[in-house]
């Protein structure tokens, strides 16, 4: 079906909306706010509820509907949309610089010339064409467009002339730049040209697809298999700025406990409790930090959820108990498929309360997953949603502390879902084609809330299929990976690409899931995912053993030392993620996010930045030494030798297998804690600033790190500034705002300079000491103080 909308007839503004008649159809243009204006076309749902966007985000707005001949602009203080004959919109901005612009010729494909059935019968692989699709909306190239997001779609940062697929699907085989579709569905496009950036979200669940330029330079388009034509466009101009408001709609990363942040322990499984005290026992022994052991699906009785091995875990409540005493927390593992067997209890419950999705005749779906044959729980019903996150009851009374939602594609083993399983969703019942790409989605949530009303912590949930919004309840990993470079490699590209999509708390399988990795190649992960806020080693059943240590002393000595070093950087971590929570803006960032007009960064797939203090130039090629780094526009101060860099240029670093390229930006405070060998081991009562010497200014946030008081009010801000003059640098501790009542009662400063002679605190000199390259002064908690360090 084409919508064929003829022309203008008519409009109304109704509060925020632009009710605009064509000669078929009608068509809403909705002001979010000053950037944001939303594309809805009813095409099957007038009415439409967004599973993405859950808060009432439309405050009344100002804003001007033009009538001129021949279109309708619809004007905020930003950005205008002018709307054309056949529903062609076009964005400006306030300077009237076009933006955006709808294409208005025909799809025009290049052509495959081959024989489709040769290909297929030598075993090939073949790349099948997207055909015209019932809801698309295609776009011109004006040539300098860059495009970014799409979560983690394989490939490079930038998806110019690429094409993907939203359909949440887990393909075990390698991850490759020519597959089009993954675990998630994000379907939020950023669109950087010369002199603005803009956003497209579009917010449609069903099989969708994004092409930006591969069929035909000329345009790109989004297109969905049913559903309505619902976009949003979101100006920038700079690309923080359309993050920013992307979260605002979809919803920010929420505040995670602190422990979440350690290093954690995965394994395709731990599958007893003497092999799970071993690997407890062994990171305490060899002091390496590790916070958190992880139960993949071995631990459960014959795969049935929320049941366990009495076998392999006799007294699983014991075990968890000493493994807290310990210090590490212990995170299992959820599928959402429930075994078919008349004598367990969610089985049961499930079937007697209707919670399950059915076949077009209304009986109950089966497929085969772990268990074997499965019914699947229907989590577009708030009631079985309540009922699943009850359900978790069990396993919090163990003890355990997190949960990792895995298969909830949702995955099957005997053939795909057919399109027309239905779901009840709330007395609007939709298909399978409709629910597929939000069941991750709504399993995630439903397990978040469970969590949080039974423990009333933020809950710690690990998803590997989602859709755009998910990032309110759950953290997501990329799924199976395999230890290869090429995989480690990507892994950049893809933290970077889920970070500026909303996803902020994310991360690889360290090492590497499928087949064997390498000493090398494991040391390189640690040291290339060492921002990552999901900071997990994870393998497959069948590789070998992965472990820190699993290799010779060497690699246990170089893997302890980055493992040591992402202790001491936590609360650099946390405070990025407080952020996040505030604004959006990731841990993990693409350069081009801060350095939006350098054209160096707009391809750049193995840096990223944290925050704006630290870049990382990991190395993840086999056997390279020496680095190529590019260091946008700040004085960079190298990590570990503390040579000061000029700006845009670029450098090669010599990194052996025990550095990895890192750089502070100067006139950085980076807030360390000393090391631990898991979160809490010690009460946190000293808070150590390193400091390289220049302007620059640091928010510091502190709070209890596990509960939500923090939203009463219950947490610290600090404000660290420092200023450089001629012969002085000056640095001011100020407390901000003071309510969380465990405050530092220890402050110890690393000023980077050997070019000091004397320091003042609040006007009084005192003593201190040289170390390696830098100065120490220790102080007690912060108050207000002005301290002067003399060149
Ligand atoms: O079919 O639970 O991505 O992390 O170890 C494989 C077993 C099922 C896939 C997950 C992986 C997990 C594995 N799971």
């Amino acid at each position: 079906m084409i919508v064929l909308f003829g022309k203008i007839k008519d409009y109304k503004k109704i509060k925020n909306k632009v009710e605009v008649e064509f000669e078929n159809k009608k068509v809403n243009i909705v002001v979010i706010n000053d950037y944001i204006v939303n594309v809805f076309v009813p095409m099957k749902d007038a009415n439409y509820n967004s599973y993405a966007i859950e808060n009432d985000n439309v405050n009344k707005m100002k804003f001007e509907v033009i009538n001129k001949e021949k279109k309708i602009i619809v004007k905020t203080e930003q950005i205008s949309a002018h709307i054309y004959d056949n529903c062609k919109i076009d964005f400006y901005n306030k300077n009237n610089q076009i933006i955006c612009k709808d294409y208005r010729g025909k799809r025009e494909p290049f052509i495959r010339r081959t024989d489709n059935a040769i290909v297929e019968e030598e075993g090939q692989k073949l790349t099948k064409d997207i055909k015209k699709q019932p809801v698309e909306i295609m776009k011109e190239n004006f040539g300098d467009e860059k495009f970014y997001g799409l979560g983690d779609k394989t490939g490079h940062l930038n998806k110019k002339n690429y094409r993907y697929e939203m359909w949440n699907t887990d393909d075990p085989t390698p991850h490759v730049e020519s597959f089009e579709t993954l675990y998630k569905t994000i379907p939020f496009l950023i669109t950087l040209r010369d002199q603005f950036s803009y956003g497209l979200f579009f917010d449609n669940t069903y099989r969708s697809f994004f092409d930006m330029g591969k069929e035909n330079t000329n345009y790109f388009y989004y297109g969905a298999e049913g559903g309505d034509i619902n976009y949003y466009f979101i100006y920038g101009p700079e690309v923080k700025n359309v993050i920013k408001n992307y979260n605002k709609l979809t919803g920010t990363t929420p505040l995670p406990q602190l422990w979440t942040l350690g290093h954690q322990q995965s394994r395709f499984s731990y599958d007893s409790e003497k092999r799970v005290r071993e690997i407890a026992e062994k990171f305490r022994e060899k002091e390496i930090p590790c916070d958190a052991i992880h139960l993949d699906i071995d631990y459960m009785d014959g795969y049935r959820i929320f049941t366990w091995d009495k076998k392999k875990f006799p007294n699983l409540k014991k075990l968890v108990n000493e493994l807290h005493e310990d210090g590490f927390k212990v995170v299992t593992i959820i599928d959402p498929g429930i075994k078919k067997d008349s004598g367990y209890k969610i089985f049961n419950d499930c079937l007697e309360n209707g919670y399950y999705i059915t076949d077009k005749d209304g009986i109950p779906y089966v497929n085969e997953v772990w268990p074997g044959e499965c019914i699947y729980p229907d989590f577009t019903n708030s009631e079985c949603r309540n009922w699943w996150g009850n359900n978790h009851n069990n396993l919090i009374n163990l003890g355990i502390d997190g949960i990792w939602n895995d298969m909830n594609e949702p995955a099957s083993f005997n053939g795909p879902l057919p399109d027309n399983v239905k779901f009840k969703n709330g007395g609007k019942p939709i298909l399978h084609k409709e629910a597929h790409n939000i069941y991750g989605h709504l399993m995630s949530k439903s397990t978040y809330k469970g969590l949080k009303a039974i423990t009333g912590k933020r809950p710690f949930v690990i998803t590997r299929a989602c859709y755009a919004g998910s990032q309110k309840y759950s953290t997501v990993w990329t799924g199976d990976n395999q230890s290869l470079w090429e995989h480690l490699r990507m892994s950049l590209p893809m933290l970077m690409n889920l970070g500026i999509s909303g996803f902020s708390f994310s991360g690889t399988d360290i090492g590497g899931f499928g087949f064997d990795t390498t000493p090398e190649l494991l040391t390189r992960w640690y040291q290339a995912n060492l921002f990552a806020p999901l900071y997990r080693n994870h393998s497959s059943q069948g590789t070998r053993d992965q472990e820190p240590w699993a290799f010779d002393n060497k690699t246990e000595k170089i893997i302890k030392k980055f493992i040591d070093l992402r202790y001491q950087l936590i609360p650099y971590i946390y405070d990025l993620i407080k952020e996040s929570e505030d604004s959006g803006l990731p841990v993990i960032r693409p350069l081009f996010l801060q350095y939006q007009d350098d054209q160096n960064t707009y391809n750049l797939n193995d840096q990223y930045l944290v925050g704006e203090n630290i870049l990382m130039a990991p190395v993840v090629s086999q056997g390279e030494k020496n680095k190529k780094v590019y260091l946008p526009d700040d004085e960079w101060i190298d990590y570990w030798t503390g040579e000061e860099y000029n700006s845009k240029q670029f450098i090669i670093k010599n990194a052996p297998i025990d550095i990895v390229p890192m750089y502070i930006k100067k006139g950085s405070i980076i807030p360390n804690y000393k090391k631990q060998n898991f979160i809490g081991e010690n009460q946190i009562d000293n808070i150590i600033l390193d400091i390289y010497p220049g302007n620059g200014e640091y928010m510091h946030y502190q709070d209890d790190g596990e509960t939500f008081n923090y939203k009463d009010g219950e947490y610290n801000l600090y404000k660290f500034v420092q200023k450089e003059y001629l012969d002085r640098f000056e640095l001011d501790l100020v407390v901000e705002y003071q309510k969380y009542e465990k405050v530092y009662k220890k402050t110890t400063l690393i000023f980077n300079s050997l070019n000091i002679n004397k320091i003042e605190v609040n006007g009084k000199e005192v003593e201190y000491t040289f170390k390696k390259n830098s100065v120490f002064l220790a102080l007690n908690s912060i108050k207000e103080e002005k301290i002067v360090f003399y060149k």
